[in-house]
């Protein structure tokens, strides 16, 4: 199966799990459950999820057994969008081609849906022990690397950082550590959830890291890139909008070409980290190359 149908077989998959696990948008308190379906239902590329799968098959795991707990990255990440696009953050007003979320349901409604994402994805991590479909010791393992990659030492961290260095001169260690954190702790942690719930070895687990690490950064640079690059209309947000907050990026320190040869640095390091796995890892492999290719 060629990547891009791969893709939208999983898309659809979770797209589906997603509407199943949420709470229906008449539940009560209607206008929150509805602020919290909107940004999530509106599309997106499901890659976390997909890196999740593709992970579980590379160590010889199934990924229909992670379904529930892939879809508890994807609400992870779609509460860091909705937080990111508040006016105290980057103030976006459009995102997965609509409006943002708060300038339909306003921030506070926005800020709630947001904690609720996030609380909703540990619970429904949490339930991976009672539903007896995953080993206690290994959901209590996902549960610590989900929380360490979100908080202050993974996403929060890298996000404070990044507002910080606005309109500042920043060299690429400091910029570095704002994609690996921001964006690279997530996506990394997607890798290491179907490694570890696909039944990883403890080695085979340290070449998943690597391949999450080095991919993370590269989708990040990529995120960059679109931004100058890109189409609004294929992003379904505007472009430019790095250079208009004076955020430091890789085309902004280094310039376009050698954020291009960056990325293909991280793509080789990632099939890299492949090595030791066979044909089991291709998806993985193949999804290392769409993440330093795509448009959107
Ligand atoms: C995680 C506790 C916790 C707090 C979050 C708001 C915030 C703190 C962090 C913002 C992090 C952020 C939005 C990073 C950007 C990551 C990124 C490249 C997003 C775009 O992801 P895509 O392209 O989007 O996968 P789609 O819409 O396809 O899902």
């Amino acid at each position: 199966m060629d990547i891009e149908a791969y893709l939208e077989e999983k898309r659809v998959l979770v797209d589906g799990c997603l509407d199943q696990l949420l709470p229906e948008k008449n539940q009560f308190p209607p206008l929150l459950h509805q602020a919290m379906r909107y940004c999530l239902c509106a599309g997106g590329k499901r890659i976390r999820p997909v890196l999740a799968f593709a992970a579980a098959e590379a160590v010889g795991g199934d990924p229909h057994s992670i379904v529930h707990e892939a879809c508890a990255l994807e609400l992870i990440h779609t509460f860091t969008l909705i937080h990111d696009d508040l006016p105290a953050m980057d103030n976006d007003d459009y995102r997965r081609g609509m409006l943002t979320t708060h300038k339909v349901f306003g921030e506070a409604m926005a800020i709630l849906a947001g904690d609720a994402l996030l609380t909703e994805a540990f619970r429904i991590l949490a339930c991976g022990c009672s539903r007896g479909v995953h080993k206690a010791e290994h959901m209590l393992e996902i549960i610590k690397i989900v929380a360490e990659a979100s908080g202050s030492m993974g996403v929060v961290g890298g996000q404070v950082v990044d507002i910080d260095s606005e309109g500042k001169a920043i060299n690429t260690t400091l910029l570095e550590y704002i994609h690996r954190h921001k964006t690279g702790t997530l996506i990394t942690a997607s890798v290491l959830l179907g490694g570890t719930l696909g039944g990883a070895s403890p080695e085979e687990n340290k070449h998943l890291r690597a391949y999450g690490e080095a991919v993370g950064h590269a989708f990040q640079i990529t995120d960059d890139i679109l931004d100058i690059l890109g189409s609004k209309e294929e992003l379904g947000k505007n472009t430019g909008s790095d250079q208009k907050k004076s955020k430091a990026t890789y085309p902004s320190i280094i310039g376009m070409e050698e954020a291009k040869k960056k990325q293909l640095e991280l793509y080789h390091r990632a099939l890299e980290s492949l090595e030791s796995f066979d044909g089991s890892a291709h998806h993985l492999r193949k999804i290392a190359l769409y993440i330093i290719q795509r448009h959107r």
